[in-house]
C-alpha cells in the first residue's frame, strides 16, 4: 500500500505538475506509440502524427483520469472501475500494454523534472501506477 510519505510525495509533485499533466501524459503516449508501436494499432482511428490535437485530446482525458486516482488513492479500485470496465469489455486493449505506458510516464516526468525526481520519488510514483494499473486491470477476467 501507498505509505504517508507516498501520498506526500505524489501531492506534492502533482501540485507541481499544476495544469501540465496533461501536456505529460500526452509526451508519455507519444513515447509509447513510438517506443512500442504495437500499442498504435488500438488507435488506428486517430491521427498519431507527432503534435496530433487527437492525441493531445486523449492525452488530456488519460491525464485526468490520473488526477482523479492521485485524489482517490484509498479508493482507486471503484474510482477507476468505469474506466477498467471499458478497457477490459469495449476496447479490449491488452492490459499488459497499461505497464508500457506507465513506464513512459515515468521516464517522461523524470526528464522533465530531474531535480525532483529522487529515487524516493521514483518508488513512489511506481508504486502509485502499479496501483492504477491493477485498478484498470481488475474487470478483466
Ligand atoms: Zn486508455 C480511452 C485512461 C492506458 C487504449 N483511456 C481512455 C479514456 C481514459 C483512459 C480516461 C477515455 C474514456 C472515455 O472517453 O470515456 N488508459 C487510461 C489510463 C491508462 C490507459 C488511466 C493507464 C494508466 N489505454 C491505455 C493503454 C491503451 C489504451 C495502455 C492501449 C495501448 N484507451 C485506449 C483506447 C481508448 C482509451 C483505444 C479509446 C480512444 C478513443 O477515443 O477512441
Amino acid at each position: 500500500a501507498l505509505s504517508a510519505e507516498d501520498r506526500a510525495l505524489l501531492r506534492a509533485l502533482w501540485k507541481k505538475l499544476g495544469s501540465n499533466v496533461g501536456v505529460y501524459t500526452t509526451e508519455a503516449l507519444e513515447r509509447t506509440f513510438l517506443a512500442f508501436p504495437a500499442t498504435k494499432t488500438y488507435f488506428s482511428h486517430l491521427d498519431l502524427s507527432p503534435g496530433s490535437a487527437q492525441v493531445r485530446a486523449h492525452g488530456q482525458k488519460v491525464a485526468d483520469a490520473l488526477s482523479l486516482a492521485v485524489e482517490r488513492l484509498d479508493d482507486l479500485p471503484r474510482a477507476l472501475s468505469a474506466l477498467s470496465h471499458l478497457h477490459a469489455r469495449q476496447l479490449r486493449v491488452d492490459p499488459a500494454s497499461f505497464q508500457l505506458l506507465g513506464h513512459c510516464l515515468l521516464v517522461t516526468l523524470a526528464r522533465h523534472y530531474p531535480g525532483d525526481f529522487s529515487p524516493a520519488l521514483q518508488a513512489s510514483l511506481d508504486k502509485f501506477l502499479s496501483h492504477v494499473i491493477s485498478a484498470l486491470a481488475s474487470e478483466y477476467q
